[in-house]
């Protein structure tokens, strides 16, 4: 079979089963798998143990191979790889489930420019999506959907320093006012995108208080003077 007849046959399916070769370009580790009729807690103390070391070791290969470049991930195809191409999964899972192709996604992303989330909209062209059946699946699961997306944004990030949340590099005033604008919006409870919440997760939470709030903000602004004045 054509692999756009497999493409239509999964998409009628409403469920996205890859071919075979989905993933001869990017090898991935495999994650995990634990029984799912068990609450994780009621498996034997062994056997959550080798899970959760499973889990580790997974992310660790995978963060390697991509910290080595191993990963075409560049989804967006415009030549490098970050958090834009970590909405592409996620994106192709909404089409796959919907059952149609769009041309573009309107998301809230956030803007330096204009230093706030803005509606805008992210192109789907015939050949990222391609490129998403390729090499979506991260997490190896024969599925595309916002796990992937998961992986790859701890990926993407773990190279990052924590309060970098906008990813250049530095962390600074542009850093504090992302973390502020997420909270005011969070505040008034405007739900913010996968993507945007696993930022923020990891690298938003610099008191380790389990949320991103003006605190944080405050943390990113005490660390861009010290190194200001260093
Ligand atoms: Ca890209
Ligand atoms: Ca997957
Ligand atoms: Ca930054």
């Amino acid at each position: 079979m054509k692999k756009t007849a497999v493409i239509m046959s999964a998409i009628i399916a409403g469920a996205m089963v890859l071919p075979t070769a989905a993933n001869a370009q990017n090898e991935y580790p495999t994650f995990p798998t634990r029984p799912k009729d068990i609450e994780f807690t009621d498996l034997p103390e062994e056997e959550q143990k080798a899970y959760l070391e499973g889990v580790e070791a997974y992310r660790t290969a995978l963060c390697t191979a991509y910290q080595n470049g191993e990963y075409d991930w560049d989804f967006d195809l415009d030549g490098d790889i970050d958090v834009f191409d970590a909405y592409y999964p996620m994106l192709r899972w909404s089409e796959l489930s919907m059952s149609e192709e769009r041309d573009s996604f309107a998301l809230k992303i956030w803007s330096e420019e204009n230093k706030t989330y803005l509606r805008t909209a992210l192109p789907f062209t015939h050949d990222m999506r391609e490129k998403v059946d390729e090499n979506g699946d991260i997490s190896g699961d024969g599925y595309i959907d916002a796990k992937d997306s998961s992986y790859m944004l701890f990926a993407i990030f773990s190279d990052k320093e924590k309060g970098d949340v906008n990813t250049d590099g530095k962390i600074d005033a542009r850093d504090a006012s992302k973390m502020l604008s997420f909270y005011a919006d969070n505040s008034v409870n405007i739900e913010s995108d996968y993507v945007t919440e696993k930022n923020m997760e990891y690298l938003g939470d610099l008191n380790g208080d389990g949320k991103v709030d003006s605190s944080d903000a405050s943390f990113a602004l005490a660390e861009y003077s010290k190194l200001a004045t260093e």
